[in-house]
């Protein structure tokens, strides 16, 4: 069945191993297929819900640009631009943070994660974030969007928010209800330091993510340093409870070599964990370091990166222009 695909990556520097194998791999898969209609968003707006440098912000654009087509995904079979050159999603974002709840809003886990105890103190835009990535996701009629674990609240939200705003103006299917695309397993990787705590950009460690510009060297030196416990490693998945960091390395190794849990327990178990280590690395360095190494090349070219960013913005805002009018004329505007 065709899918309309629609997903988005925050220009926040440091893309990491956790974005490839929770969400751009999936693009890359999705991208493939000829029957389905992808497009794949820089989230510049997204980005701006905590202070960015505006210089660092201009490269980041380029280098998640950069990234998506490293990973494998083909501008010339998706549409890839970033958001703030397309008004209606700010537009669109608007007009439904007046249609959502705030009881809605206040569930959000992220938020409360990411605005920690100093809440006061962090911006509108962190708060009201998830009603921008609805709105994202809403002015393209997405039938189908993958994201990591991490995304599934703020998709549900969508969801509530599209049947809210059809019931509301009486509209059946304006806007479309889209399913998640959540990988069942490994969907939400940890960091290499605490496998309690997600693999993120903005740890303050760099040895605790593996950046998709890391050199060969640097992953074998940060899979090397990852942290594990005093046990070998066990035979059967019930015995990881409790081992978060051992539970992350063996679902690293098994999402990035496309198999089961169990088959990765069969190969290791019983074994130390340096002998995993050392699999892990080399197999990381392998499917990571073409990567790394396109995204050095391509992010020299910034011309082509701006006329594939221009280019794509231009057909999204056919798409998001049409829909938002549609919107304004249903609301009474
Ligand atoms: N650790 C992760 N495991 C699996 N999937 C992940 N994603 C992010 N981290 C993990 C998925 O990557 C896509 C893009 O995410 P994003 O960069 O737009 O936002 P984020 O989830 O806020 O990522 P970070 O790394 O945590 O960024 P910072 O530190 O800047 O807040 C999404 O589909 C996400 O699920």
């Amino acid at each position: 069945m065709s899918k309309k695909i629609f997903s988005g990556v925050q220009p926040t520097g440091n893309l990491h191993l956790g974005n490839y194998l929770g969400a751009i791999k999936n693009f890359v898969e999705l991208n493939n297929d000829e029957d389905n209609k992808c497009i794949f968003c820089v989230v510049d707006l997204h980005a701006i819900t905590v202070k960015q440098d505006k210089d660092e912000l201009k490269n980041n654009i380029r280098e998640t640009t950069a990234t998506f087509i490293a990973s494998g995904i083909d501008p010339s079979k998706s549409i890839i631009f970033n958001q703030s050159k397309v008004y209606a999603h700010a537009e669109g974002s608007w007009i439904l943070s007046c249609m959502a709840p705030m009881g809605w809003l206040n569930r959000m886990t992220q938020f409360k994660e990411k605005a920690g105890k100093d809440k006061e103190k962090a911006s509108v835009g962190l708060y009201i974030y998830p009603i921008l990535m609805a709105s994202d996701i809403l002015l393209y009629d997405a039938t189908h969007v993958p994201v990591g674990e991490d995304q599934k609240q703020h998709l549900e939200l969508t969801r509530d928010i599209a049947q809210k705003f059809n019931k509301d103006f009486k509209c059946e299917n304006f806007l479309k209800v889209p399913e998640p695309l959540i990988k069942k397993n490994f969907s939400r990787i940890m960091s290499l330091k605490d496998g309690l705590k997600k693999m993120s950009k903005s740890d303050q460690s760099d040895l605790s993510r593996i950046n998709l510009t890391d050199t060969k060297d640097e992953i074998v030196n940060k899979i090397k340093k990852a942290k594990t416990d005093s046990y070998s490693i066990p035979n059967e998945e019930e015995k990881l409870k409790d081992r978060p960091e051992a539970e992350n390395l063996l679902g690293i190794y098994s999402s990035i070599s496309d198999q089961t849990l169990d088959k990765t327990l069969d190969q290791f178990g019983g074994k130390n964990f340096s002998e995993l280590k050392n699999q892990l690395a080399e197999i990381l360095s392998n499917k990571i370091y073409p990567i790394s190494n396109e995204i050095k090349k391509l992010i020299n070219d910034k011309q082509y990166l701006d006329k594939i960013l221009s280019e794509g913005a231009d057909k999204a805002e056919q798409i998001a222009g049409k829909k938002i009018k549609e919107m304004k004329k249903i609301i009474g505007f």
